[in-house]
């Protein structure tokens, strides 16, 4: 049946890359299918988020050059947080780039990406040479990929023939774990899909994000993780306490989709 109707510990026992093994199965002993995006703008905002939120989520999405006092020693103590509380680090770098280009931005730089970061993703703009170009750098490290196959902007133009050329892509590409998207793409293999636009109060910003609900992103559409920025840690709000609610809502509708 369906990879939706099993569960993350059966889909941990038999999925053939190991990071997405070891994420699946982190899952189920950790009962959490949340990724908290850390859009903040320091060192220190970082690392007190992914302290406060770590015992509740999956994955911590980073987006590294946001950071405006950004050094090896951030990489060095979130890295030990994701030891203590039990996470891996997705960098939502969404490069874009030929296969050369993304394989220097990936590894070297300022921020030596492959170096840490368990999970990064791309858009296929380019063609297959980016998927290569990037396996080359983080296959031999153990990481692995995304692809991100819709995006959840109004407007977003990665739907139909676009969508489906990532599917194909994802399902011929051994470091791709899966996809950035709304819902499950195919059965081929077990791809992993993480929602970003995912909220329980607001309906979207300003700039065209677009908000739904845990229920209809896990439990409708068969993905697998939501993905959840400012509701857990914007204005006024305790990070720690919001992201068990969307844990919660998380787990609950992963459990409605198992019934
Ligand atoms: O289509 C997308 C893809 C991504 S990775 N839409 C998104 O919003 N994202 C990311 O998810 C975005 O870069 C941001 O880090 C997060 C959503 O944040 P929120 O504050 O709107 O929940």
């Amino acid at each position: 049946s369906s990879f939706s109707r099993r569960t993350y510990a059966a889909r941990a026992a038999e999925h053939p890359h190991p990071l997405a093994r070891e994420l699946l199965a982190l899952m189920a002993r950790k009962r959490t299918n949340l990724s908290v995006a850390a859009d903040v703008a320091t060192k220190a905002e970082l690392l007190a988020l992914a302290d406060a939120v770590g015992p509740h989520i999956c994955v911590l999405k980073t987006h590294v050059d946001i950071i405006s006092d950004f050094d090896a020693d951030l990489v060095a103590r979130l890295q030990a947080l994701a030891e203590r509380h039990g996470f891996l680090i997705f960098e939502d770098r969404k490069f874009a780039d030929i296969g050369n280009t993304v394989k220097l931005q990936y590894g070297a730089g300022l921020y030596r990406i492959a170096d840490w970061a368990h999970i990064t993703n791309c858009h296929v703009i380019p063609g297959e040479g980016i998927i290569r170009g990037l396996a080359e750098v983080g296959a031999p490290k153990g990481r692995a990929l995304l692809l991100l196959a819709e995006m959840s902007t109004a407007g977003m133009l990665a739907t139909g023939a676009y969508t489906e050329k990532n599917v194909e892509m994802a399902v011929a590409n051994p470091f791709v774990i899966g996809f950035i998207g709304s819902r499950r793409f195919t059965e081929e293999r077990d791809l992993i899909t993480m929602t970003p636009g995912v909220g329980l109060h607001a309906a979207g910003d300003a700039l065209g994000q677009q908000y739904r609900s845990p229920d209809t992103i896990i439990t409708e559409n068969g993905s697998d993780i939501i993905i959840v920025g400012r509701a857990i840690y914007g204005p006024g709000k305790d990070p720690a306490a919001e992201a068990l609610r969307y844990r919660e809502a998380g787990w609950a509708a992963y459990e409605r989709r198992l019934a």
